[in-house]
């Protein structure tokens, strides 16, 4: 399939006539250049308004004033309710072969030879559009497929699990974590009173807290996240088999996070870090890939596992069902505007393609009505979809009428069916030319408002999952709860939430009271406000299968060792020593990560040996958290420099609590010393050796350069060395 090009228009019913041709005329004559008014009519002059004397009033008649002035009035529509901040890309999809269709009749899983465009929409949840980037949040990550048979939406996020049961206490939910009711503070953040005490007396929200608060909240780039379609969803087969399924999305970058100190800066010095994260790789040429993996459970296993599959509130931990890949999604264009494209695309998980279809879950099935209701709300119209970035690549054809944004110009009479005025068109798709059949699932039941008891326990997926992390993990879990809990004034709600905590883990509650002020042991009494019911469902539930760790949903243990796209400053003043940094610089470039050159002013540096070198970056551009790793070139006179400059000992010290990799040779370890880098172990200064220390890597000043870049891109690759955090006290 073509690449989709967004400013075709993609329906038959746009009118095809003679205006096209006129303005190829037009273009062909070099007219087409100018600034027009809305009209066409041609602008020249656009700097003064028309006026009754040089010095006189504005006249009304002034239409292009009146126009332009207008324009910049309406130049909004209401942001998303959540989920306002985003950024976005093209790309496509492409399945690795065709294994699926025993599963599924959807063609782009299905068919090796098709590439499906992509629109995929980044965003964080609570903030509004103007919010900074790196707020501990959920990620929003939502992918429109246009396929040959229609627009397929998987509007997932990056935690595999959400924080209630039912649809219905989303707008409860929405209330408690939005900015509070009387002073709209605090902005984009979870951690104030109403939403801890909403989740403190919501126990089914512990499992997804676990991952709010552990470093996925945080991601070091929205090319670094997993991606999940959260609810298990249902394939359909040619037969009308059904399986369940649940969707994956892995980065070939690996998962990877920020530090909450380095998060918070960022959202005070670079608030766009994520999307421009976004933006600068795809114009570099590093765009984002994401795996597709599914995990299929068959119908007959449905009562198998000790959780319900119909909860959004539990993983299927993959040591139980394993994930198969499907294929690769790959960006590689950025949008062409902002607004026409990011902000107008409107997903649906509704959106769907023959061999995909529903389950009964209710917090689904709650968004089922949602999506389509806040679109009107945006943009007052049914018409959105016909809005390009909307519109499937196939054509459209219907019987809906008029309204607000009505873009496509439907032709003749017969604008109802059954009709003969129109030769009965358009028609009724049969099942064999992908006409829709929704899946025929037997359902029974009482009228009843009520939860089934399957959707119970609320703790042990919650203990599953800090079970399966790693000890550095733990350990920023913990913090993000002293900084979460204890920006919570009541102490009332700290506590319940720490009764909750207590029953994931003992251990845990402990560790978090204990940075909060609250006493252990904690109450034990707080009580479940679900409202269940028992069913037959949820007697074979609780008798299914069940893991106590699965070492797949920590990051740390599926760590991708990577330096690609990974960026690296080199620090510098006058007295650098020149072939050192370009042999280094070379290496790590080679291994497709990018080096910048950081001095204190921009202009250019002249090495010890008269070359010069031009900076890409000032100190007060830039800071150690807009990086991965640091490199301090030898050199006396440039190191000597930096150690009286507070920017660079600040730069070097930062980049070490935030455990990146830093290396330096020869005389630059005077500065690393100097920035208080304690704890690890330098090569010998005058020395021929390398070493490398915790990510720290240090050359004497007769080591071998190559050897010496080497060890410095290991050490990239690795990302973060938490065993600082633990071992060392940094300044
Ligand atoms: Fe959404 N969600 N959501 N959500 N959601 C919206 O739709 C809603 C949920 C997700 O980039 C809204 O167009 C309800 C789960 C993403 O444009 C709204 C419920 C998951 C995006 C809405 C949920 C998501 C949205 C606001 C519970 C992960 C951004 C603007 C029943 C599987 C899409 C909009 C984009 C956006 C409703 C729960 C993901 C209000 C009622 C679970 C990625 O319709």
């Amino acid at each position: 399939m073509e690449e989709k090009d967004m400013n075709k228009p993609q329906s038959n019913h746009v009118n095809e006539n003679s205006k096209d041709k006129q303005l190829e005329h037009f273009r062909e004559d070099g007219k087409d250049q100018y600034m027009t008014t809305d009209q066409g009519l041609r602008i020249n002059h656009t700097d003064d308004s028309l006026k009754a004397g040089q010095r006189g009033p504005t006249l009304m008649e002034d239409f292009h004033f009146r126009e332009k002035m207008t324009h910049l009035d309406h130049e909004s529509i209401p942001e998303r309710v959540v989920h306002a901040r985003g950024s976005a890309a093209h790309g496509y999809f492409q399945p690795y072969d065709s294994s699926l269709k025993q599963y599924t009749k959807a063609r782009f899983l299905t068919d090796p030879n098709t590439k499906t465009p992509v629109f995929v929409r980044f965003s964080t949840v609570v903030g509004s559009r103007g919010s900074a980037d790196t707020v501990r949040d959920v990620r929003g990550f939502a992918t429109k497929f246009y396929t040959e048979e229609g627009n397929y939406d998987l509007v997932g996020n990056n935690i595999p699990v959400f924080f209630i049961q039912d649809g219905i206490k989303f707008p409860d939910l929405v209330h408690s974590i939005k900015p509070e009711a009387d002073n709209e503070m605090p902005q984009a953040s979870a951690a104030h009173d109403t939403f801890w005490d909403f989740a403190s007396l919501m126990p089914e929200t512990t499992h997804m807290l676990m991952w709010v608060l552990s470093d996925r909240a945080i991601p070091r780039s929205f090319r670094m996240m997993d991606g999940f379609g959260v609810h298990t969803f249902r394939f359909v087969n040619e037969q009308g088999k059904g399986t369940f399924v649940k969707f994956h999305w892995r980065p070939t970058y690996g998962a990877h996070s920020l530090v909450w100190d380095e998060a918070q800066k960022l959202a005070g010095k670079d608030p766009d870090w994520l999307r421009r994260d976004l933006w600068e790789s795809i114009e570099m040429g590093d765009y984002p890939e994401f795996e597709l993996s599914v995990q299929l459970v068959p119908e007959e296993d449905e009562f198998k596992y000790d959780f319900d599959l119909l909860d959004a509130t539990k993983i299927i931990p993959e040591e139980l069902v394993p994930r198969r890949p499907v294929g690769k999604m790959v960006l590689n264009r950025n949008p062409d505007n902002f607004f026409a494209e990011t902000e107008q695309v409107a997903f649906h998980p509704g959106n769907l393609v023959p061999g995909i279809d529903v389950t009964n879950d209710p917090l689904l099935q709650g968004r089922l009505f949602s999506y389509l209701d806040t679109q009107l709300n945006r943009f007052t119209s049914v018409n959105f979809t016909e809005v390009p970035i909307n519109r499937p690549v196939v054509p459209v054809h219907n019987h809906h009428g008029a309204g607000f944004m009505k873009m496509t110009i439907g032709k003749g009479k017969a604008n109802y069916w059954p009709n003969s005025i129109g030769n009965g068109c358009p028609m009724m798709a049969p099942e064999n030319m992908g006409g829709y059949v929704h899946y025929m699932e037997k359902v029974e039941g009482h009228k009843i408002r009520a939860r089934s008891e399957s959707f119970n326990d609320h703790y042990s997926q919650a203990t599953l999952f800090w079970n399966s992390l790693t000890e550095p993990e733990k350990e920023h879990l913990v913090s993000a709860a002293h900084f979460e809990l204890g920006k919570v004034e009541n102490k009332e709600i700290r506590r319940r939430q720490v009764a909750n905590f207590y029953k994931v883990d003992p251990q845990f509650a402990a560790l978090v009271a204990a940075g909060i002020g609250i006493e252990m042991p904690v109450d034990q009494d707080a009580e479940s406000t679900g409202n269940y019911v028992e069913d037959t469902a949820s007697q074979k539930i609780s008798k299914g299968k069940s893991v106590q760790e699965s070492p797949t949903v920590s990051m740390e243990k599926n760590k991708v060792e990577t330096a690609k796209s990974r960026r690296v400053a080199i620090l510098i003043e006058d007295g650098f020593d020149y072939n050192e940094v370009m042999q280094v610089k070379e290496s790590i470039e080679a291994a497709g990560a990018h080096a910048k050159i950081v001095s204190k002013l921009q202009g250019k540096r002249i090495s010890s040996t008269g070359q010069e070198l031009e900076v890409d970056k000032s100190h007060v551009t830039t800071g150690s958290i807009m990086f991965d790793a640091v490199y301090i070139p030898d050199g006396e006179k440039s190191v000597r420099k930096m150690m009286g400059l507070g920017d660079a000992l600040h730069f070097v010290s930062e980049a070490f609590k935030h455990c990146k990799p830093i290396a330096t040779s020869g005389f630059g370890i005077n500065l690393l010393e100097r920035a208080f880098v304690m704890g690890v172990n330098f090569a010998e200064k005058e020395s021929g050796k390398v070493v490398s220390h915790s990510g720290v890597v240090t050359a004497g000043s007769d080591a071998d350069a190559g050897e010496f870049a080497k060890n410095f891109l290991e050490a990239i690759k690795k990302h973060r060395h938490w065993d600082r955090e633990r071992h060392m006290t940094p300044a």
